[in-house]
């Protein structure tokens, strides 16, 4: 029945394009199959107290044996892509030199698979599992991993680029950076703001190259692009201490990314507050032109939002260190299980602003999604009603962006299935799709039929 209101998730083309994403360790397990090594993610899980209940990817999803029947349930849903990542350290397993073929063989069989299905595949090529060969050369702190990272691009690039026409290079580079080797909350677990940095240069470095690399052996026309993770940082009052940690903040965790990638150069203001801590990007001559070669589409990850204030809680404004105070101020707004606060405006005022900063850079929402406290009923089915309200009003912050201007191209929902996620074990369930991990039995949760037939409807299927 009509309510006389539009949806605005009805406006979004038909030209569209639907999706989930997934990652190769949060779902694949098989970790010693076929010839692929250890990634740092193997290791970081054995560090006591570093995952949750002490989880680690060693079976997750089981992915690596059931993938045609993960591959049905994307076709069942009515989606047109998948976006899946390769397991550096299955292809290429000490990260360096030649291909492991038993390993290419698994994504080889995916690609198949998804296009008989009338799936159409998207790759990205680093989604964290760095094989641990080159952290012990000293990670992505050190330059060469950029040149490794290269050479591996091309590597797939050559074995599945006649059939895969989108590429991500690097999903989240703030992620791999600053959770890795500032935070150590993520593998390999390092705390370094220095290093960190150089992470983030060496990670934007290796994407240059990748890009360059595949673009040049690339037979026909192939989509090419990053994924980076956006949080909007707002001030919490209108004050100036308040205002410059929400500038601080989107700095280092927005503008150093993108400043670089769309117009080749660093930001100022984020470089003063590193240089305030002493630290320095390792930039060499040429580095940021080749950071910024020309890419196709620009995929954002959006989770949440955050509030910023430049004053602590008895109102001082320097740490102990004497640096500007940059604390979260949390609001009283509806969270996910992450504790994540829920803000679908934020969403839109993020990317009609990416619009206006980095005009001309078609966009596609490469990862939203949300954990909640999942309850199955007898059957193992979900009525998430949590998550449908969360993808829908996500949906609908997409459509009102689009509407004020923003390119965007196409969604993808995080994730297909419950999956290890990271630091937090398999306690946290982002699927549209249940896991039962006793018994690896998948059931399609109510978010997974509200999308499907969203889907239907808004593409305009009969
Ligand atoms: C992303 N943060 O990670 C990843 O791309 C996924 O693999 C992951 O499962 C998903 O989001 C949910 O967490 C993020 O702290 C992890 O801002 C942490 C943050 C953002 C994204």
């Amino acid at each position: 029945a009509s309510t006389g209101q539009a949806d605005p998730i009805d406006t979004l083309p038909p030209t569209f394009r639907w999706g989930v994403a997934t990652s190769s360790y949060q779902i694949e397990g098989a970790v010693a199959e076929d010839g692929r090594a250890p990634s740092i993610w193997d290791t970081f899980c054995r560090m006591p107290g570093a995952v949750a209940n002490g989880d680690n990817g060693d079976v997750a999803c089981d992915h690596y044996h059931r993938m045609p029947q993960d591959v049905a349930l994307i076709a069942d849903l009515g989606l047109d892509t998948y976006r899946f990542s390769v397991a550096w350290p299955r292809v290429q397993p000490g990260g360096r030199g030649p291909a492991n073929p038993a390993g290419l063989a698994f994504y080889d069989r995916l690609v198949d698979e998804l296009l008989g299905r009338g799936v159409d595949p998207w790759v990205t090529l680093y989604h964290w599992d760095l094989p641990q060969e080159l952290e012990d050369a000293g990670g992505w702190p050190v330059r060469d991993t950029a040149y490794r990272f290269a050479d591996y691009a091309e590597l797939v690039f050559d074995a599945l680029g006649d059939r895969v026409k989108t590429w991500t290079t690097l999903n989240e580079p703030w992620c791999s950076a600053m959770l890795g080797y500032a935070y150590g909350a993520h593998a390999p677990g390092r705390r370094d703001l220095g290093d960190a940095i150089a992470a983030a240069h060496h990670l934007l470095l290796g994407h240059g190259l990748a890009v360059q690399r595949l673009r040049s052996a690339a037979q026909g026309p192939v989509d090419l692009g990053i994924t980076v993770n956006l949080a909007t940082a707002d001030p919490a009052t209108d004050s100036p201490a308040d205002r410059d940690a929400a500038r601080a903040a989107d700095g280092l965790g927005n503008r150093l990314y993108l400043d670089a990638l769309v117009h080749g150069r660093y930001p100022e203001d984020v470089m003063a507050d590193l240089a305030r801590q002493g630290v320095h990007i390792p930039v060499e001559e040429g580095d940021l032109a080749v950071i910024s070669t020309p890419f196709d589409v620009l995929g954002v990850n959006f989770y949440f939002g955050q509030l910023f204030s430049g004053v602590d809680e008895q109102g001082r404004d320097r740490d102990e260190a004497g640096l500007p105070v940059q604390r979260v101020v949390r609001r009283d707004l509806p969270r996910t299980a992450m504790d994540w606060e829920i803000v679908p405006e934020s969403f839109t005022e993020l990317l009609v602003r990416l619009s206006q900063d980095y005009p001309g850079v078609p966009m596609v929402i490469t990862e939203n999604g949300a954990a909640f406290d999942d309850r199955p009923d007898a059957d193992g089915f979900v009525a998430d009603d949590d998550r449908v309200a969360y993808l829908a009003e996500h949906l609908r912050a997409v459509a009102r962006a689009r509407l004020t201007g923003a390119d965007v191209r196409g969604y993808f929902a995080w994730s297909l299935l419950d999956n290890f996620e990271w630091a937090y074990g398999y306690d946290k369930r982002f699927g549209i799709v249940r896991v039962d991990y006793d018994t690896q039995r998948r059931t399609p949760k109510r978010s997974a039929l509200w999308y499907r037939d969203t889907v239907r409807r808004v593409r305009g299927d009969r």
